[in-house]
């Protein structure tokens, strides 16, 4: 049994594991870094030692550091949620050395999947279906060229230290095979420090459908069914389902088996995860095993009924598998979407700034969301920008994908870009719905995800018009001396600021500036703006604020809104609004320094212009590379690089100032 359970981890995996763990008894201890010092999961858990500074090297990632804390507050196990320590063979035997239960598999475990191509030659003796291919030590040019003509084009070039998705080569005939081998033995040598190669036959358009195993120390094993996580973007996995669309009951049998092989192999214990490629005539392939709680777990647990994380406790203390494989059934279906501090609009560059509004919607039996933050926390260029995992169930797809789109709907974020705009479109795209997913689904329907509703409609404009008028009359409530008898504020009648009276405000919307005209009146805001496109050029809005409603024009809509630093961010009828309040006399909206900042820690991979280079708005500038994703910064406006205030190859801190740029006058 274990008593007192350290979470070596932050975010929202943090709050989750506290969550279980207090309900099974078990005390909790959070650590922290200086960033994270009033964190959601240290005021979740019972005590909280803190590590050290903000980067996650000094704090989160310092595995003496982490030991010591438990062995100060006597907790008799780590668990390390996912990332930062959870795959470190060596932080495994020290919590062994220190007498620490480390809530996951054996050292060995994680070392025989840390190589590509040993962890081949174990599944292949396992009797796990691989891919043809090639995964010897012979890396001589010629034997690996036969090889390659043997395998049959198109062939993919992976390197045996890599993983997802890193240093990976398509080559599509023996005449490109020599450069193509030399480029990626340079690209692995560059990231791994290794340029060992395997290849493997190219699975044309797969789908990545990933296994639940769960062993125990007694040597038994159940899978807890299928993963489907085709729907990425760059490697970053953007919606998960289980189970997968399609999946025969027999192929599922199959699929799990094989998985349970693969665990048995390595003698596995606690929870894993065998990812496979699974073609369009229903072959599957082994591609790595993950020896670690996921970030996309919930689905798994919505569709079983069970807690994960329970299990890894359990199995952890030595106990049996709750369940047999014959007591674990699926019911119904669950997605899991990750909301992001991203901005889809600028190549996902991950965003930071205060989260003035994280309101969720209302939880239940079927709507689940996992998160670390709160409002008024900041998102810090220190680690990965997700906000939230949100996760819905339903009795059908069908049905749980049109819970999820609700529950999208009733998100509120303000503050920081995010990504829900996109994960909507993505969910209600046709060929999503239809349960048609592959690893090429977001490319393939790019054109249609990424594009924008950049122009403002009527509904926006009266959402507008709406909150100016609610922030004038706060504003002046608010400057009205409490103690005046004759303030009209305490006159108790209707009386109310401004009507009657046309103001005209300057606005700027996604890079548009408009010009909105209001007149309160005793039914409401009469707005009108010109800029429109449409037809509808004026209208009307009453809010209920009390009651977070609004009539459009007579229609009743949800409203709700929040101030930001320079305008305000409203949500109406399932849309958000944010904008920016312009002082009348300027034309476009100022944005000086905005992108021309590290978003994060990182490398700088290349800058792109010369200094002195007059470049045009959008125009790329550099680019750098942190959380194992590439990002470009782009030029904010018109206007001219006047130096680089980095390198290449150079490390450098979220936040500092990249490039010295002036915008054109
Ligand atoms: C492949 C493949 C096609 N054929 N292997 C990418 C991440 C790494 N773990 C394996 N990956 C792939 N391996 C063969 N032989 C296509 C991919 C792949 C992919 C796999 C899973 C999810 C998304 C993906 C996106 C692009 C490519």
């Amino acid at each position: 049994m274990i008593r007192k359970l350290l979470i070596a981890n932050r975010g929202e995996i943090a709050c989750r594991i506290i969550k279980t763990a207090r309900r099974l008894g078990v005390a909790t201890v959070a650590v922290y870094s200086d960033a994270d010092a009033d964190a959601l999961h240290v005021q979740m858990a019972d005590e909280a030692v803190r590590l050290g500074p903000p980067p996650a090297k000094a704090s989160y990632l310092d595995m003496e550091k982490v030991i010591d804390a438990a062995r100060q507050t006597g907790a008799d196990a780590i668990h390390p949620g996912y990332g930062f320590l959870s795959e470190n063979a060596e932080f495994c035997r020290a919590c062994d050395r220190a007498g620490i239960v480390f809530v996951g598999p054996p050292a060995g475990a994680i070392e025989a999947m840390g190589s590509k191509s040993a962890a081949k030659r174990i599944m292949e003796e396992a009797g796990v279906p691989l891919v043809p291919g090639y995964h010897g030590t012979n890396q001589d040019v010629h034997i690996l060229e036969g090889h390659a003509n043997r395998i049959g084009y198109p062939v993919l070039l992976k390197a045996a230290a890599g993983g997802g998705g890193k240093g990976m080569r398509r080559v599509d005939s023996a005449e490109e095979f020599q450069d193509a081998l030399a480029a990626a033995k340079r690209e692995a040598m560059n990231a791994f420090g290794d340029d060992q190669m395997l290849l493997e036959r190219y699975v044309v358009s797969p789908r990545h459908v990933e296994i639940q195993v769960f062993c125990d120390q007694q040597g038994k094993g159940v899978y807890l069914f299928e993963r489907d996580c085709s729907v990425q973007r760059r490697h970053q996995k953007v919606v998960e389902e289980a189970p997968a669309p399609g999946l025969s009951e027999e192929l599922r049998a199959r699929m799990g088996e094989a998985a349970l092989r693969a665990a048995h192999a390595i003698g596995y214990t606690g929870a894993g995860t065998v990812e496979f490629l699974l073609d369009a005539s229903g072959a599957f392939y082994f591609m790595e095993m993950n020896t670690r709680l996921q970030v996309e777990h919930p689905v798994t647990e919505m569709i079983t009924g069970q807690d994960l994380v329970a299990w890894q406790l359990a199995v952890a203390a030595g106990e049996p598998l709750p369940l047999g494989q014959d007591d674990l059934h699926i019911l119904g279906h669950a997605f899991e979407v990750r909301i992001y501090a991203e901005d889809p609009d600028n190549d996902f560059l991950p965003a930071t700034g205060t989260l003035v509004r994280h309101r969720p919607p209302k939880e239940s039996e079927s709507v689940r969301v996992d998160t670390g933050v709160q409002s008024g926390d900041e998102i810090s260029v220190h680690y990965d920008p997700m906000i939230a995992k949100l996760i819905c169930h339903g009795r059908s797809r069908k049905e749980a994908l049109a819970k999820l789109d609700r529950a999208l709907q009733e998100y509120q974020i303000a503050g920081v870009r995010h990504n829900i705009e996109f994960l909507r479109r993505v969910i209600n795209h046709r060929a999503f719905a239809s349960g048609r997913v592959s690893t090429h689904f977001i490319g393939d329907y790019e054109a249609d995800i990424l594009q924008q509703e950049q122009q403002l409609t009527p509904l926006k404009c009266a959402a507008i018009a709406g909150y100016l008028h609610m922030r004038e009359t706060r504003d002046l409530r608010a400057s009205a001396p409490a103690a005046d008898p004759h303030s009209p504020w305490h006159s108790g009648d209707d009386w109310r600021p401004g009507i009657d009276a046309r103001r005209v405000h300057s606005i700027d919307y996604r890079g548009h500036r408009a010009e909105i005209a209001s007149v309160a009146g005793a039914g409401g805001v009469h707005w009108q703006c010109d800029a429109l496109q449409s037809d509808c050029k004026s209208g009307e809005i009453r809010i209920l604020p009390e009651r977070e409603l609004a009539l459009v024009d007579g229609r009743r809509v949800s409203f709700s809104w929040v101030d930001t630093a320079c305008g305000g961010a409203i949500f109406i009828d399932g849309i958000q609004v944010e904008f920016e309040l312009l002082p009348p006399d300027i034309g476009e909206s100022g944005d000086q320094a905005h992108g021309l900042e590290a978003p994060m820690n990182g490398t700088i991979i290349a800058l792109l212009v010369a200094p002195g280079a007059q470049v045009e708005k959008d125009q790329p500038l550099l680019v750098m590379e942190a959380m194992k994703m590439e990002h470009t910064l782009r030029a904010p406006t018109a206007g001219k690089v006047q130096q680089f205030l980095c390198a290449e190859g150079e490390l450098v801190d979220g936040g500092s100032l990249l490039i010295d740029f002036a915008e054109e006058e």
